[in-house]
């Protein structure tokens, strides 16, 4: 029997207007959960609620919020199982890297539990004696935080750890399609202690969302907009939230290009391009994008990577296999256009393009009535193809070619995004004048342009992102302001640039 799920707001179930049926894309016959869909005014309420409860949370002293940041963490890990189980089961992503996704939740709670004991601020000198200047991090209040379902608890985590850590409240916006396993994460953060309403889910279509938060930012109960999705619904967020003079931080798509120079090792390389073109059936927003390699190891590059895709593992997300099926069927119609960008002057080195049905099998497998797509290499990809310039969410990569590694910089930076990239060479000069000439916040070098680890800044620039960053310690200015004070206990006023000591130097000394 399906799961029933609605918003939780204030710890109470809320209101839906309309049903949403969340299906496992390898089966789609099956549902996973039923969703109630709540509309603007609940988010909007959910923000008042969040925005009282905040006023308790920020008092509570942040080591002891870290203590509540532990106990998830470890609630995390030891469901870890039960959760996996439930991503693969809704989105399907296979196991073995839905066990991964859960892990980053515990390594991110890992960081933040300690920072509770730190959150720092600084002393700093006065320009006057007998004064004081001191600065310290305040939260920013309500973030409310809309999240994709590609990586459905992991990437939420970014957001709502750090979030709570610095004493704000969330109304957390999960996908539609991954509402079952943002539920489930939702119940293991509630069940270490979280007051009610200083976390609050909401299960709403992207309109009612939008119209919940324009209301909710006028009230002023939305101090921060965390987004993960397009670029396209992060340039309209970004939008909105400028509106009301408050920040967004936004994480959006890449078109994340791999270079690969002539002293690359090129089975690494192949290695790399296997998992970050078609692992989580490249639909993550660092996945490849196009391998923009050598033309002296062009061809060899690409005999050895077609052969590598069309051996690897394509099925059941249950077990062991490079990739399941796309992860709804929102994405799998998008894949199918994203299909129709292969021009005659393209190659398919791959085999057949297209859904794994009984007419269009894979080997053996002829996909059942899951959501599964044969994974496509196209070579000969052009500066000014489609393919080329935009974020292709999917199991596709494009391959094309250089001669001078200036060349291949300006290809990588051509589309316009800059989240993740990667260089494969042996050379130690030509890493860091990619690093240098790149516009992507993330650079592998011999690595592929997947997995970042989950305490280095993670975000991009251009159509990737506002150039917010997530993770680490540097996320923490996302979440907390700065809030700069002096105290003078001179007994008298001290004007600043006026009542200033001055020491005369004679400028006029010469060796
Ligand atoms: C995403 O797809 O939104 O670096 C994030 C990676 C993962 C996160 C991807 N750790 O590939």
């Amino acid at each position: 029997m399906s799961r029933q799920i609605v918003s939780v707001v204030g710890g109470k179930d809320a209101a839906s207007v309309d049903t949403y049926e969340s299906t496992n894309p390898a089966r789609t016959g099956d549902v996973v959960a039923s969703v109630g869909l709540a509309d603007a005014d609940v988010f909007a309420a959910a923000c008042r609620t969040a925005k009282e409860a905040q006023r308790e949370w920020a008092k509570v002293p942040a080591p002891v919020r870290g203590r509540v940041i532990a106990s998830i963490g470890r609630l995390v890990e030891a469901n870890a199982e039960s959760l996996a189980r439930l991503v693969t089961e809704e989105i399907g992503k296979p196991y073995a890297e839905a066990l991964g996704e859960v892990r980053e939740i515990v390594d991110t709670c890992d960081f933040f539990l300690g920072e509770g004991r730190r959150l720092y601020g600084q002393t700093v000198p006065s320009e006057m004696p007998d004064k004081n200047l001191f600065t310290f991090r305040t939260p920013v209040g309500v973030a409310a935080v809309i999240t994709a379902g590609n990586f459905p608890v992991a990437v939420p985590s970014w957001y709502l750890v750090p979030a709570l850590l610095c004493g704000n409240a969330v109304v957390w916006k999960p996908a539609e399609y991954a509402a079952a396993s943002a539920h489930a994460m939702f119940r293991l953060f509630s069940a270490a202690g979280l007051p009610d309403g200083v976390l609050n889910i909401v299960f709403a279509d992207g309109a009612e969302t939008f119209r919940g938060l324009d209301r909710a930012l006028g009230e002023g109960t939305v101090q921060k907009v965390g987004f993960t999705g397009s670029s396209e619904v992060g340039r309209r967020i970004g939008e909105l939230a400028g509106r009301h003079l408050q920040s967004a931080c936004l994480e959006l798509g890449g078109k994340n290009p791999m270079v690969v120079m002539p002293d690359a090792d090129l089975d690494l390389a192949v290695e790399g391009a296997l998992f970050s073109g078609f692992g989580t059936a490249g639909q993550r927003c660092t996945s490849l994008g196009t391998v923009i390699v050598h033309e002296s190891v062009h061809d060899e590059f690409l005999e050895r990577f077609a052969r590598a895709v069309r051996e690897a593992e394509i099925g059941d997300p249950a077990g062991d296999v490079l990739a399941g099926p796309l992860l709804d069927r929102k994405f799998a119609e998008r894949f199918e256009e994203y299909l129709t960008w292969i021009q005659p002057h393209h190659t398919v080195v791959t085999g057949p393009v297209g859904r794994v049905t009984e007419d269009n099998p894979r080997g053996g497998f002829d996909g059942g009535d899951g959501l599964y797509y044969h994974p496509v290499v196209v070579d000969g990809v052009r500066p000014d193809d489609r393919l080329f310039l935009e974020e292709t969410f999917g199991p596709i990569v494009g391959v094309t070619a250089f001669r001078t590694l200036d060349e291949a910089i300006e290809l990588a930076n051509l589309p316009g995004y800059g989240l993740s990239s990667s260089i494969y060479t042996t050379d130690a000069a030509n890493a860091f004048r990619f690093r240098e000439g790149v516009s992507a916040g993330m650079v592998s070098v011999n690595n592929s342009t997947s997995g970042a680890e989950a305490h280095l800044p993670f975000g991009g620039n251009g159509k990737s992102g506002n150039g917010s960053r997530q993770s680490g310690m540097w996320v923490l200015d996302q979440f907390t302001r700065w809030q700069a004070m002096n105290w003078d206990h001179s007994g008298r006023l001290q004007k600043a640039q006026m009542d200033v000591a001055e020491i005369t130097p004679d400028l006029g000394f010469r060796l």
